[in-house]
């Protein structure tokens, strides 16, 4: 666009993000590339150590066993192909909170503390009880990004979604019934789209999208290490099933979000 008599052109490019004037900008833009760079590497590259825990069709669960301060900290890596789906669209349900009931299985209770911008905002979740430990909930920071496919200039972006921890005043830690944790999770999404030969228009069956989901969850308080692993190995598989299995039935009479 041409600019008008008396107007300068801008020394720095337009911001990226609306959320980049927030005081968490920062902290927000560092961790989603740190999250990014991990979420892309492969599971022979990630340093040793990665064990497969779960595995159904083209779904693989790898976990490495880590301890902090007495505490199960395992890091999870999980890779998936579904057919149907786009990474805008899976980015798209996991972030956005009309949709976090249908999905989160584990979730008691969730708030939206801040709208800080059109892709970020902070949330406040309690969590359902896991016996014998205490109660738990978590405030985090949520931000949603397109990232230009570097590889294919042409291909479809990648979406991804990073979750971190942080903290707000009203909402202090450990302050009622529940012990709070902290996770830093990333989404990544990467659209895969093979055109049908015969010049026909693209349908689903032409999609599908290859998912990496990230997490560390440092549980805050004690829980004993047998249960917690129990849970995870039980609720990751779950989670990733019915949220996939979720979002290929909202989408299924929608036109294609790329
Ligand atoms: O990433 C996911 N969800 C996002 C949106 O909600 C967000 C939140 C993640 C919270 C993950 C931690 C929740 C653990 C709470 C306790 C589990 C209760 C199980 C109750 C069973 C009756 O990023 C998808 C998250 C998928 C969660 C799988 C569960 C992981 C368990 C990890 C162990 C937590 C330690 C709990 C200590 C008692």
């Amino acid at each position: 666009e041409r600019l008008k008599s008396g107007q300068v052109m801008p020394v720095t490019p337009p911001p990226t993000s609306p959320a980049c004037q927030h005081r968490l900008w920062p902290e927000i833009d560092k961790v989603v590339q740190q999250q990014v760079a991990m979420a892309r590497m492969g599971i022979g590259e990630c340093g040793s150590g990665w064990q497969l825990f779960a595995e159904d069709g083209e779904m693989k669960m790898y976990r490495r066993e880590e301890e902090l301060d007495g505490m199960v900290v395992d890091p999870l890596k999980a890779v998936h192909v579904v057919k149907g789906i786009t990474g805008h669209e899976v980015c798209h349900y996991f972030f956005t909170p009309q949709y976090r009931y249908d999905w989160e299985t584990t979730l008691e209770q969730m708030n939206v503390l801040e709208t800080i911008s059109d892709d970020t905002l902070m949330f406040m979740q309690t969590h359902k009880r896991i016996w014998p430990a205490s109660q738990r909930d978590v405030v985090f920071w949520s931000h949603i990004r397109k990232l230009p496919n570097e590889k294919d200039r042409d291909g479809p972006d990648i979406w991804t979604v990073v979750n971190n921890s942080t903290e707000h005043p009203d909402y202090p830690a450990n302050n009622g019934k529940c012990v709070r944790i902290f996770l830093k999770v990333c989404l990544m999404c990467q659209t895969r789209v093979d055109p049908p030969k015969d010049g026909t228009p693209l349908s689903r069956e032409n999609v599908s999208c290859k998912i990496t989901y990230c997490s560390v969850v440092n549980p805050g308080g004690w829980a004993p290490a047998s249960v917690l692993r129990a849970v995870y190995k039980r609720e990751y598989p779950k989670f990733l099933k019915r949220f996939t299995a979720y979002i290929i039935n909202q989408t299924k009479n929608k036109p294609i979000m790329f």
